[in-house]
């Protein structure tokens, strides 16, 4: 396998080279060993939910076209992809409980390591969801706080509160259609139900509930979770920070962070920092402590730290296979098993530390939030000893580039309006003047079934140069940081309009916004630039889309799903999609689906159409705003001035 077809990333390309020298299994190997993949499990058409199968269905319509059971096709497709929504929703939302939990314990004075960081926050949060703040210190507001959202996830009645936030015609989309979305476990455990042998067999019925499932997700779980971190760690503000591999430091104690919940990789920063530590690490001969991020705990840490990324989903392996990484502390989600094997051929110490997430073979270290700081220091010392051990020859990529991370929905008020005006109004009257088309959000995973971080950066420099501004999360936002997308200097690859934008304020042309929960962000984005005006009544009227051409996550589906279900048009990648392009399925969920929520999805391999399709999705949004008519310019006389000062 040609490295550089695999990645464009030059310093995966290198490590995909040496790795495959010393015979070293990669997930590409592991990808080629498994094919062909079975086709109807990918295009939804095999079901093994009940124990009369597995069964499938012939999607050329020779063989079988029911299950044992009867189910067709569409239930069958349905089925299997409300499930994936509710498995991403679980993920994204039991992060944020986690979250809930930490933050309740840290009002409660039951975790002494944690504390409030935005006050501001804090006191806003409370506002909006009726909490009494006069006369009440902070750790009872926060306590207040902290149970009532907590409550979010399996309340008995009510819908979710953080929905409240959308725009008034979207929530009344939702009500009419009957999936406001309640408690979050119930949404998921509903979606669980409905899809078991037997229960729900109406296509449209199965879907719109993995709407409410998923609305759950991005208006509840993932926005409570981005919420409360943002109160107890801070909210993002603009850092720059270094990206790729060639942040591992061959003279230093290398620690890299990898998975989601910055509960522990906060610690972990704080503890590398601690005096103490660095002079154990000068002690056993290195030159100091070197913490790097990968994945969504990589865009948590550099975005409130300034913490070094080493890369995305796909460069967990090709980072252990340096040789420099010392220690490698995983929490939750995304974590390769490959990892566990992959270890035994270097020094590298591989600890587990979330009581969800366990392998066998592999040091449990238990995170405790009682004694977070303790934990991490514990981790520390693994990783010193570990550099102890360091025998082999190091072979680090040079590749880094510089990245400005940390566009908070706060930040972008903030940057586009000014301190005493912090507003979207500049960038409604930017959208509205046409210097910018219109808003992209491109977000999620690498999967080795695409080239690497080549669908993601692909797809951003089309956008950018048709004017379109890009917020981006996840893995889809270390992409773009390891090419040079999110400086300002990047802004010369993008059109006139929105390079000049760009300049104008100091920001690049591709905004990163977080990690995968952070995609709430993107909602309060949208919900805001509805209510400042300019840009219609709805979400669904907003000059926006969002894309993802490398998924691999079921919670890339829930995330495509939410923002659907808020009226946007998501672009995945066509060989990619869950779904047999003929079915009824397809059909509701690229077409009439549209009808009911104003949002669709669509297929598209190729990044340069995918861009083109969502360039013509917002050309059609301004047509329909009325915006992209010319306005003759006003002259007013002094009797139009006159008037216009009194009014
Ligand atoms: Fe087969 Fe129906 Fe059981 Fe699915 S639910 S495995 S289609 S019998
Ligand atoms: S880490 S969910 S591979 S974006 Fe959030 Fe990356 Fe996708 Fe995991």
């Amino acid at each position: 396998m040609d490295p550089k077809r695999l990645s464009c990333d030059p310093a995966a390309q290198a490590m995909l080279a040496l790795m495959a020298e010393a015979g070293i299994e990669t997930a590409w190997d592991r990808l080629e060993a498994q094919e062909p993949q079975c086709g109807f499990g990918q295009l939804g058409l095999c079901c093994r939910i009940c124990n009369m199968g597995p069964c499938r269905v012939d999607p050329f319509g020779d063989g079988p076209q029911r299950g044992v059971c009867g189910a067709d096709a569409d239930t069958i497709i349905a089925r299997n992809f409300a499930r994936m929504v509710a498995a991403g929703a679980a993920a994204h939302s039991d992060h944020g409980r986690g979250v809930a939990h930490a933050f309740l314990a840290m009002a409660r004075g039951e975790a002494p390591d944690y504390g409030i960081k935005d006050r501001a926050k804090l006191l806003a949060l409370a506002k909006e969801l009726d909490i009494q703040i006069d006369g009440q210190d902070d750790k009872a507001i926060a306590q207040e706080l902290g149970e009532l959202l907590l409550a979010e996830f399996g309340k008995p009645h009510g819908t979710q509160r953080m929905a409240e936030r959308a725009p008034e015609t979207r929530k009344a989309v939702w009500k009419n259609l009957g999936i406001l979305p309640r408690a979050i476990d119930q949404e998921i455990v509903e979606t669980l139900h409905r899809t078991t042998m037997g229960v729900d067999q109406d296509y449209k019925s199965i879907l719109r509930h993995a709407s409410r499932c998923a609305l759950g997700d991005g208006w509840g779980g993932s926005m409570i979770g981005t919420e409360l971190q943002d109160v107890m760690f801070g909210t993002p503000r603009p850092r720059k920070g270094e990206i790729n591999l060639g942040v591992l430091k061959e003279d230093e104690v290398n620690l890299v962070v990898h998975g989601h919940e910055p509960l522990l990789s906060e610690m972990v920063a704080a503890a590398a920092a601690d005096p103490a530590l660095v002079a154990e690490a000068r002690k056993a001969g290195a030159a100091g402590i070197n913490v790097a991020g990968i994945c969504c705990t990589a865009n948590e840490l550099m975005m409130r730290h300034g913490i070094p990324m080493a890369g995305n989903f796909l460069s967990q392996e090709l980072a252990v296979a340096t040789g420099a990484v010392d220690l490698m502390c995983v929490d939750i989600q995304c974590i390769m098993q490959g990892l566990a094997d992959l270890v035994e051929h270097y020094h590298t110490k591989l600890i587990t530390t979330s009581e969800k997430a366990r392998m066998q073979g592999v040091e449990h270290v238990p995170m405790d939030e009682a004694r977070a700081l303790e934990v991490a220091r514990t981790i520390v010392r693994k990783a010193i000893e570990a550099y102890g051990r360091r025998r082999h020859e190091v072979h680090i990529p040079r590749e880094k580039g510089e990245a400005v991370v940390g566009f908070s929905h706060e930040t972008i008020n903030y940057m586009l309006g000014g301190r005493f005006r912090a507003s979207y109004r500049p960038l409604n009257d930017n959208i509205i003047n046409g210097r910018i088309r219109g808003v992209a959000g491109v977000v999620g995973c690498t999967n080795p079934k695409v080239r690497h971080d080549a669908g993601h950066t692909g797809l951003v420099r089309e956008l950018i140069r048709r004017d379109i501004l890009v917020v981006t999360t996840g893995c889809s936002q270390i992409a773009c940081g390891k090419q040079g997308l999110l400086t300002p200097e990047a802004a010369a690859e993008a059109g006139p309009g929105l390079r000049e934008v760009c300049e104008a304020v100091g920001i690049p042309p591709v905004l990163a916004v977080g990690s995968c929960v952070d995609n709430s962000r993107i909602l309060v984005a949208c919900a805001e630039m509805v209510r400042e005006g300019g840009l219609g009544d709805d979400i669904a009227d907003l000059p926006v889309a969002g894309a993802c051409l490398e998924h691999i996550t079921e919670k890339a589906i829930s995330i495509g799903q939410y923002f659907v279900a808020s009226g946007l048009l998501v672009v995945f990648a066509e060989q990619l999609f869950p779904v047999w392009s003929e079915s009824q399925v397809a059909r509701y969920l690229f077409d009439e689906i549209a009808e009911e929520l104003g949002g669709r999805w669509a297929v598209e391999d190729d990044p340069v159409k995918a861009a083109e399709l969502m360039a013509a999705h917002i050309e059609a949004k301004r047509d329909a705003l009325g915006i992209n008519q010319t306005h003759e310019r006003k002259l007013y006389s002094m009797e139009d001035r006159q008037r216009l000062a009194v009014e």
